[in-house]
């Protein structure tokens, strides 16, 4: 052979080697997540852990696509994607049993809070700052309601544009590179039955973005068939009228066959290298996959599988095809495979027990003290039924800690006076407040960036200062705002070239131009996943609900997701989203309801801000532009048009979060309430005054957080006398304030009468003025109830 035949022979061998290397790594990778789904399965059966999804039967599909996630793409995926995560190196088995056990202080992706199989990398770091982005794998975490990842996905594609087409790219390199960043979003077959994938390839499809679904079809959505969930039972062939045109827009639409491992490959190099590039989004329909298990713990599908599909399921296992063609191809050898199986069961078993002994031995240490402490210096009879009361403890292979803690309650409540009660109470004491943040905290930022450390900067006016409308106040300020930070961007229907229903970003977009501020589809959900998203990534998002009634089409997304994201990342990923609305009181049924109770119980997580003008709105969007909490902010819709003063440092004065004002002094009753109902109670205050009675309102100005000095029992010391108003229903958010003041800040001691609530009634409010004064609480509602209050 001459020399350079034989270079290149050799590197032909090499380059058949590699390749053979990483089509073997590929498939250790699968029999690694096949052997942890069955010994998770186990530990569920045997009451090691309380529930377990599996990704089983998914296998081939996922170290596929992994081959084509880079460091800066984002992830937002579904309960199935174990195998991907193991692929990319992310998750690995120990850690995987950590999560499987609950164990708080191992489960690296939710700090034990989150199921199995919800991962999560960090976003943000201790300081509460963003992390590089660019240089590493990006998993958003994972929720568990079906298709609430794909209006997330969106978002986190949607991003990817922003960075492209900004000016300020030099500011944002830690955050993207050039936007190259594609968002791989899973999800399985049923779940694409949901709204918000429609939803999501809608609007994929109309505003062009990095988005690479993958829809995981194994033909049931626990026992549901596709042919109940999907018309023509293909998702495929159902969503062919989007699929991208030579000159229209669109998505790309590729199907392939879950357990052929090497069109899968083909398939997605092409597909997402497209994506990456053009920014149009691509959908890969995954066929023929299975569940070797069943759907989750829950269950066995053997209930409502047919003899015939199990049958065809072991047939077309994921697994066993890519072994079959392995042999086939002459890749490895029987005996090589052999070998290869039986050291991965080893692993994985090794694996498990390291988690389970991490998770289990701080635990019965804590059950030997308790039981050492309990027990501590006694004899005879004490010492007997000591032991038997603990017994149970005592002896539990696999104890909780919640059982520590029944033990030594029973204990206590059966021997009041137990020789040990003291330190006994104290090691309860001590073992309940060292455990208890590990279950509750993060649901707000904690760090230097929580929205709470914002400090107060007072607006400044003086003689120039203009009177102007409310809704110019904002124009005013969304100009100066989206001048001066490169990270906001303001989006909603209408909000792009009219410049918002209410003229607030009117003339902005033809000043800043179609990529900061613009117009969004009617697509509440998704609009709100978008903002969450782009929030996760970095920007600085300003994301409208037309209306306040219609944020019901987005709060899923509000409380599963964003409300949650910070609490189930352990801490590790931030969404700082500000929902913008309008509300409180227009006309009719479907525009001018106030249904804050339903709100704040359902956003904890989010802060909600109740500005009564449009200053005070200005001074809280700069005090959550500060932090790095989500937060939605409701503008009263009856302020547009009233006159108020500008101050001259409308970007700059803050109005801290928590923190109510008193907007009238008075001496005999208190009024407490937050946006449009304020005016009505001002209406209300001026004939009292004119009847010799003094009031006194508060404006709570955010409902969460509320009230955090409890200035609001100051001034009931005063008065002795509450009313709480507002326009939701009966036991809605005045029922809300009245719990905080009466029972939290126990201001029940300072009652002179009872305190009230006056609400709107139970019903939506009925059209027109007439209808209003009837539905939502009025003049004569306040002063009638404040002469009940002062005559009792
Ligand atoms: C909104 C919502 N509804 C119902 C459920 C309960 N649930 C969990 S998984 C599932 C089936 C999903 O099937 P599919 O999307 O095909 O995914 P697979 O589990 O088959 O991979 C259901 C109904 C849920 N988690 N969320
Ligand atoms: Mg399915």
């Amino acid at each position: 052979m001459e020399p350079l035949d034989e270079a290149l022979k050799s590197q032909e061998v090499l380059s058949f080697e590699a390749f053979r290397q990483s089509v073997l790594a590929d498939y250790r990778v699968a029999l690694t997540s096949r052997e942890v789904s069955l010994l998770g399965r186990r530990e569920v059966l045997t009451g090691k852990a309380k529930f377990g999804i599996f990704g089983d039967g998914k296998e081939v599909a996922q170290v596929a696509l992994s081959k084509f996630f880079q460091k800066g793409d984002f992830r937002s995926g579904y309960y199935r994607d174990q195998t991907f995560m193991f692929a990319i190196g992310v998750a690995n088995t120990e850690h995987y049993f950590s999560q499987l056990y609950a164990d708080v202080h191992n489960d690296p992706y939710s700090g034990g809070k989150n199921m199995n199989a919800h991962f999560a990398t960090a976003f943000v770091n201790e300081n509460g700052e963003w992390n590089d982005l660019v240089n590493r794998y990006n998993i958003s975490a994972d929720i568990a309601p079906t298709a609430g990842q794909m209006v997330r996905g969106l978002g986190m594609a949607f991003a990817s544009n922003c960075f492209r087409t900004s000016k300020h790219k030099e500011q944002l390199k830690h955050l993207s590179n050039n936007g190259n960043e594609v968002c791989f979003c899973t999800i399985g077959d049923a779940s694409t039955s949901e709204g918000h994938f429609w939803e999501v390839v809608n609007a994929a499809g109309v505003i062009q973005a990095p988005l690479a679904m993958f829809v995981f079809d194994d033909g049931y959505g626990i026992s549901v068939p596709t042919k109940l969930q999907t018309t023509k039972g293909s998702i495929s062939e159902a969503l062919s009228g989007f699929e991208k045109k030579e000159g229209t827009n669109g998505i790309k639409i590729f199907t392939v066959k879950g357990w052929d491992y090497a069109s899968l490959c083909e398939t997605f190099e092409e597909g997402i290298a497209y994506t990456r590039l053009n920014h149009v989004p691509v959908l890969f329909h995954v066929q023929e996959l299975t569940q070797p298990q069943g759907h989750s713990t829950s269950g066995s599908h053997e209930r409502y599988k047919s003899v015939e599909r199990l049958e065809w399921e072991r047939e077309w296992d994921c697994n066993k095809k890519m072994r079959e063609w392995l042999i086939l191809n002459e890749l490895t050898t029987e005996e090589d495979l052999q070998e290869l199986e039986s050291a991965i069961k080893k692993e994985v078993k090794e694996a498990k027990e390291i988690a389970w002994s991490k998770y289990i031995t701080p635990i019965k240490e804590k059950v030997k003290e308790a039981a050492a402490i309990a027990t501590n210096g006694l004899e005879g009879e004490v010492l007997n039924t000591t032991n038997n009361l603990l017994s149970e403890l005592v002896n539990n292979k696999e104890p909780l800690k919640r059982n520590i803690f029944r033990a030594l309650n029973i204990l206590l409540e059966h021997h009041p006076k137990h020789p040990n009660a003291k330190p006994i109470q104290h090691f309860i004491a001590n073992y309940l407040s060292n455990q208890q943040p590990f279950y509750s905290k993060h649901l707000y930022n904690e760090t230097q960036k929580s929205t709470l450390n914002v400090s107060q900067v007072e607006a400044i006016y003086d003689a120039q200062s203009k009177v102007i409308n409310g809704y110019e106040v904002l124009n005013h300020y969304f100009d100066k705002l989206i001048e001066s930070n490169p990270l906001v961007y303001a989006f909603g229907e209408d909000l792009g070239n009219i410049g918002d229903v209410n003229q607030g970003f009117a003339g902005l977009q033809a000043k800043h131009g179609v990529d900061r501020i613009f117009d969004t589809g009617i697509r509440e959900q998704s609009i709100m996943g978008q903002a969450h998203g782009m929030a996760m990534r970095g920007l600085r998002p300003i994301a409208e609900i037309q209306y306040l009634d219609y944020l019901l089409y987005g709060l899923q997304t509000l409380s599963d997701d964003v409300s949650t994201i910070h609490y189930r990342s352990n801490g590790m990923q931030s969404s700082p989203v500000i929902i913008r609305t309008r509300g409180h009181r227009l006309e009719g049924i479907f525009h001018s309801g106030s249904p804050m109770g339903m709100i704040i119980n359902s956003l904890r997580g989010m802060y909600v801000c109740v500005p009564r003008n449009m200053v005070q709105a200005a001074g809280m969007y700069n005090t959550l532009l500060k932090g790095n909490d989500p937060a939605l902010l409701i503008e009263c819709l009856n302020g547009y048009r009233l006159k108020e003063k500008m101050p001259n440092n409308i970007t700059e004065f803050t109005v801290p979060l928590g923190k109510p004002e008193v907007i009238r002094e008075g001496t005999d009753i208190t009024i407490v309430s937050y946006g449009s109902t304020l005016r009505i109670i001002e209406d209300a205050a001026i004939r009292l005054n004119d009847m010799g009675i003094s009031t006194e309102i508060i404006d709570v100005q955010t409902l969460l957080p509320f009230d955090i000095n409890h200035q609001i029992v100051a001034s009931l010391k005063k008065t002795n006398r509450i009313i709480f108003v507002d326009e939701d229903v009966p036991g809605g958010a005045s029922a809300y304030m009245y719990q905080q003041v009466i029972e939290k800040q126990g201001g029940f001691r300072w009652l002179d009468v009872a305190a009230r609530t006056i609400s709107a009634k139970d019903h939506r409010p009925a059209y027109a003025s007439d209808g209003d004064y009837f539905s939502k609480p009025n003049t004569e509602d306040i002063i009638s109830v404040v002469s009940e209050m002062m005559s009792e």
